[in-house]
C-alpha cells in the first residue's frame, strides 16, 4: 500500500510536470508544423503519454485504474488544448489574409492615360458638320489616282500651266498620288446625276517640303451641281460656312484669282482676328486671312462627265485643313501637326 501511494505520487509528479511542458511548448507555436511537432511529442507513439497507456496492462491490478485515469485526463486534455489552438491559429490564419486582401478605398485611383482624336480629324469632323448641316454629303475616293482624273478631267492637260503649279509624286508613268481632293468630284460626277452636293474630305500629297509646306497635307473640297447655281448661291454657302466655323463677327472677302477647273476663280479670306483687321504679323498687316479658293465650275469639266453643261451649272471650293486650324486654334507652326508631340497633342 505504501509503495503505491509512492508510485501515485510520483504518477501525479510526472503527469503535471508532462502537462507543464505541454502548455509552456503549445503556448510558444505559432504555426501549424509548430502544432503538428507537439501533438507528435505528446500523443505520438513515443509521447510519454502513449508509453504509459501502452504500459497499464502490465501493472499491477491496484495501479491500473489510477494510473488509467489520469492518462486519460492528461490525454483529453492535451487533446482539448491542441484543438482550441489550432482553431485560434486559423482564426488568425484567416485574419491575415483578410488583411493582406483587403482593399483601402480611401487611396487615391491609378490614373489611366487614354489616347485623344487627332486635331486634324477633329476640324475635317466639324468642317463635315457645318456642309452635311447645309445637305451637303460626304465622299472619299484614292489617295493612288490616274492622271485623268487627277488633271486630264480637271481641264489641266498635259501642257497646261497649271500641271507646274503642283509638284506632283509619281508612282509610275500614269499613276500618282493625287494632289487634291478634286478627282474624287470627277468620280462622284461620273456616278451620279446633278443635284449633288459634296465635300471631300481626304490626304494630299505635293513634293513640297519648307517652313509651311508638307509633303502630305489634309484638304476639303467641295462641290455644288444643279440647275441655276450661281455665284451667290457659293458665296451664301462659304459664308456660311466661315461664320459657323470662326464666330458670327468674321468679315468674308473674294478676291479674284485662277484654277484652272474653276471660272470665274476667287480666293477667300476672312478677317484677322488677332488684329481685329488693323494689320498684324499673322496676317502680314493686311488684316486678311486667305482660308480657301472657289469658283464657278468650268463648264468644260461636264463634259468629261456627260453632265449637260447647258442645263446644269455648279461651283466648287477647297481648304487646307491644317491651315484652317492653324487659324481657328492658334497654332503658329505647321510641323506641329505631324511630330506627334504628346504636349501639343494632349491640348486638344
Ligand atoms: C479649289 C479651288 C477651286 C475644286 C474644283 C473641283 C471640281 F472637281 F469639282 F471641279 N473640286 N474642287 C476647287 C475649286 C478646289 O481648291 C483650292
Amino acid at each position: 500500500m505504501e509503495q503505491n501511494n509512492i508510485k501515485t505520487e510520483e504518477l501525479e509528479k510526472n503527469i503535471s510536470a508532462e502537462l507543464k511542458s505541454f502548455k509552456s511548448d503549445l503556448a510558444k507555436a505559432d504555426s501549424f508544423s509548430s502544432l503538428e511537432n507537439i501533438r507528435t511529442k505528446y500523443l505520438g507513439k513515443k509521447s510519454y503519454l502513449s508509453v504509459m497507456q501502452k504500459s497499464i496492462g502490465t501493472l499491477p491490478n491496484d495501479l491500473k485504474p489510477i494510473v488509467g485515469k489520469n492518462t486519460n485526463l492528461l490525454r483529453q486534455n492535451i487533446e482539448g488544448s491542441l484543438e482550441e489552438k489550432e482553431k485560434n491559429l486559423k482564426a488568425s490564419e484567416i485574419d491575415r489574409e483578410m488583411r493582406k486582401e483587403s482593399v483601402d478605398l480611401s487611396l487615391p485611383g491609378r490614373l489611366i492615360s487614354s489616347g485623344t482624336k487627332n486635331i486634324l480629324s477633329k476640324v475635317v469632323e466639324d468642317i463635315e458638320e457645318i456642309f452635311i448641316g447645309m445637305g451637303f454629303e460626304i465622299a472619299e475616293g484614292p489617295e493612288i489616282e490616274t492622271d485623268y482624273y487627277n488633271f486630264e478631267a480637271l481641264n489641266t492637260p498635259e501642257d497646261h500651266p497649271a500641271r507646274s503649279l503642283h509638284d506632283t509624286m509619281f508612282v509610275s508613268d500614269h499613276v500618282l498620288l493625287r494632289t487634291q481632293t478634286s478627282p474624287v468630284q470627277i468620280r462622284y460626277m461620273e456616278e451620279n446625276e446633278p443635284p449633288i452636293a459634296i465635300i471631300v474630305p481626304g490626304r494630299v500629297y505635293r513634293k513640297d517640303y519648307d517652313i509651311s509646306h508638307t509633303p502630305m497635307f489634309t484638304q476639303v473640297e467641295g462641290l455644288v451641281v444643279d440647275e441655276n447655281i450661281n455665284f451667290g448661291n457659293l458665296k451664301w454657302t462659304l459664308e456660311t460656312f466661315v461664320r459657323e466655323m470662326f464666330g458670327k463677327d468674321r468679315m468674308v472677302r473674294f478676291r479674284p484669282h485662277y484654277f484652272p477647273f474653276t471660272e470665274p476663280s476667287a480666293e477667300v479670306d476672312i478677317s484677322c482676328n488677332i488684329c481685329d483687321g488693323k494689320g498684324c504679323r499673322v496676317c502680314s498687316g493686311t488684316g486678311w486671312l486667305e482660308i480657301l479658293g472657289a469658283g464657278i465650275v468650268d463648264p468644260k469639266l461636264y463634259s468629261f462627265v456627260k453632265y449637260d453643261p447647258e442645263r446644269f451649272t455648279g461651283f466648287a471650293f477647297g481648304m487646307g485643313v491644317e491651315r484652317i486650324s492653324m487659324l481657328k486654334y492658334g497654332i503658329n507652326d505647321l510641323r506641329l501637326f505631324f511630330e506627334n508631340d504628346l504636349r501639343f497633342v494632349k491640348q486638344f
